[in-house]
């Protein structure tokens, strides 16, 4: 931006001008649509934006998470918490479900992987619950959640490499705030995107700006 353009609004308005400079305070938004193979909005999947330059989004990552087990479902279906963060898992559901970890390309049940078992929920209980720290950032980090007895239960826990890391919402959006302005890659990851595709490369300003990523299948979606 050419500041000397500015010169005649400063005399003019020196307060309201002053405002104006606070606004752009090296960060923007960034709004992130995510679209599968056959372009329709893409829910769950996890944006990570990585800018060249530092700084620190107003809102931190979760530290703790909640995975709820009802329904025969995890919920919700991915979980964007930061490293070293505690995730519960509450079988909420009358029968037992495990609440298996597993790694991206590791086959099920391979001997990395944690899994346990939680007992189904009996009237005037509590649900039985227990607690994973997640440790490892990225891709290969991501915890695909499972269960041995219902072979339908999916999820991921993901855990963000970026503090800007934001899963899209039931329309494939997802909304990134005070990203640093500037060069950035974003990078976005889904369970069914076995490929790693390469990263968008966007420049951020202090205006909202927008951006679409296409992802090379078309995800099941949750019934
Ligand atoms: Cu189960």
């Amino acid at each position: 931006m050419n500041i000397a353009k500015f010169k005649p609004c400063l005399r003019a308005a020196a307060g309201a001008v002053s405002l104006f400079f606070v606004g752009l305070a090296g960060a923007g938004t960034l709004e992130v649509l995510v679209l599968d193979r056959d372009g329709k909005p893409t829910p769950d999947a996890v944006v990570i934006v990585l800018p060249a330059a530092k700084g620190t989004p107003r809102n931190p990552l979760a530290m703790t998470a909640v995975v709820n087990q009802e329904k025969q479902q995890f919920t919700p279906a991915v979980t964007v918490v930061g490293v070293g963060a505690k995730v519960r898992f509450t079988n909420s559901d009358p029968w037992n479900h495990h609440v298996r970890l597993g790694t991206p390309g590791a086959p099920v049940g391979a001997s990395d992987g944690q899994s346990v078992m939680l007992e189904g929920k009996q009237d005037g209980k509590p649900a039985s619950s227990a607690v994973f720290t997640m440790d490892k950032p990225g891709a290969l980090g991501a915890a695909l959640l499972g269960c041995f007895i219902h072979s339908r239960m999916s999820g991921a826990v993901y855990v963000a490499e970026s503090p800007w890391t934001v899963k899209t919402n039931s329309q494939g959006v997802a909304l990134l705030e005070d990203v640093p302005e500037g060069a950035a890659s974003i990078k976005v990851w889904h369970q069914a995107q076995l490929v790693e595709k390469a990263p968008l490369q966007v420049n951020v300003h202090s205006a909202p700006a927008k951006a679409t990523y296409q992802l090379d299948v078309a995800p099941r979606r949750r019934s």
